[in-house]
């Protein structure tokens, strides 16, 4: 079975039983992004590589993290380099599938066919049909330099599944988005390929708000794999920021100062955010009116947010229903959070939280689900 390994688009590649043609741009770089799906995915699988060595292919896979004791490799590049007997030639789909049956096939790529070969859309045809007839699952790549419209339809119009790899330059950097063609998913999901750690849903802003003293600190640093605060004296003066790493997303949190003489600070951190965590101290109901104000001055309409109601085990805590009443709130996702297990909180430090980990699936949810990292394309 094909998998990415992030639940909320996984859901696409598990339905795909014949195949799945990716085309990316010249600056994504498709094959890590073909051998991460090769090696999240279950089963046989075989990994056929015509532009490069098998070595690059291992020491690839292997910066990604990942190892190819379990897989196929299928070197069809050396004919090219070495014409011998045994050295099967870039352009021989029959060769290099002799013998593949009933496994996960990536082809790796048929941009190559189109380099070497006389008719290359016959050899495309060809690896098709024997992916079928051997009841494998093809996954194959195409890098597009520019191809007219006509010329890619024509390649698309071939394969039942196609997913495109873009970036885009936003500011100085290059956004990588991964999009869907032919299927009902109008998502556009920004990525990134890391190494190790494959391929990552990136968010690559979440704010965390809420009062002084709520636990904003506390939950940037408990979320995180790394985190850094600008802090005097035990408050934050500038910002928390903490890198999240967690069931397929990679996301940078951005933790704002409380008080309200930073307020300038929250309109400039709030710009190009895709999620809005309010973090209250469910205990002091007398700085929700605060926590209301910060929440409108960082969420732009439509940004989805969820309440970290922390403290929410105190005897004298707030209940979700009570939380959102004096918030006037609705529709909002509420969730308890809490000290973990084990700590004691002290005054001016920022403590261990347990419970941060449903908050943060709760807003990718919101995120994947609502359109936001999901922009309509026109
Ligand atoms: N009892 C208790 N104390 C907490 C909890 N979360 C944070 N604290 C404490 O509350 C204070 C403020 O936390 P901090 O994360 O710095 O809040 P911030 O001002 O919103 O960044 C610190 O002293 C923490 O140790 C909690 O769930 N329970
Ligand atoms: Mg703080």
């Amino acid at each position: 079975m094909l998998k990415i390994g992030v639940d909320a688009i996984d859901d696409f590649f598990k339905q795909i039983k014949t195949n799945l043609l990716i085309i990316s741009s010249p600056s994504v770089d498709s094959s890590s992004f073909m051998q991460h799906l090769l090696c999240v995915s279950q089963g046989e699988k075989t990994y056929v590589v015509n532009n490069k060595t098998i070595n690059v292919v291992k020491n690839n896979i292997l910066s990604l993290g990942y190892g190819f004791d379990n897989i196929n490799l299928v070197d069809s590049y050396s004919g090219v380099i070495c014409p011998t007997k045994e050295n099967i030639n870039p352009e021989d789909v029959s060769r290099a599938l002799k013998g593949v049956k009933d496994s996960l096939l990536f082809y790796d790529s048929i941009s190559t066919l189109f380099n070497l070969s006389e008719k290359p859309f016959e050899r495309i045809k060809e690896l098709i049909k024997k992916a079928k007839e051997n009841n494998c699952i093809l996954v194959t790549n195409f890098i597009n330099w520019n191809f007219s419209k006509e010329f890619l339809n024509k390649l698309i119009s071939m394969f039942d599944n196609v997913v495109l790899l873009n970036s885009i330059e936003s500011k100085i950097f290059l956004t990588s988005y991964l999009e869907f063609l032919k299927k009902p998913l109008n998502l556009r999901i920004p990525f990134k390929i890391l190494k190790p750690g494959g391929f990552k849903v990136y968010i690559p802003k979440i704010l965390v708000t809420g009062p002084f003293n709520a636990g904003k600190t506390s939950f940037v640093h408990s979320a995180s794999k790394r985190a850094v605060s600008v802090d005097r004296l035990g408050t934050t003066v500038a910002l928390d920021h903490g890198i999240v790493d967690y069931k397929g997303f990679l996301v940078d949190l951005f933790g704002t100062p409380g008080q309200e003489r930073f307020d300038p600070l929250l309109k400039m951190l709030s710009s190009e955010a895709l999620g809005v965590i309010l973090v209250i101290d469910s205990t002091a109901p007398q700085t929700f009116k605060r926590a209301k104000e910060m929440l409108i001055k960082t969420r732009k309409e439509g940004l989805p947010v969820v309440i970290a109601a922390n403290k929410s085990n105190s005897k004298n805590a707030l209940c979700s229903k009570e939380i959102l009443e004096k918030l006037d709130l609705k529709d909002v996702d509420v969730i308890p959070i809490d000290v973990a297990d084990g700590e004691t909180p002290t005054r001016g430090k920022p403590c261990k939280l347990k419970n941060v980990n449903i908050v943060l699936e709760a807003l990718f949810n919101k995120i994947l689900g609502d359109g936001n990292v999901k922009e309509r394309r026109t």
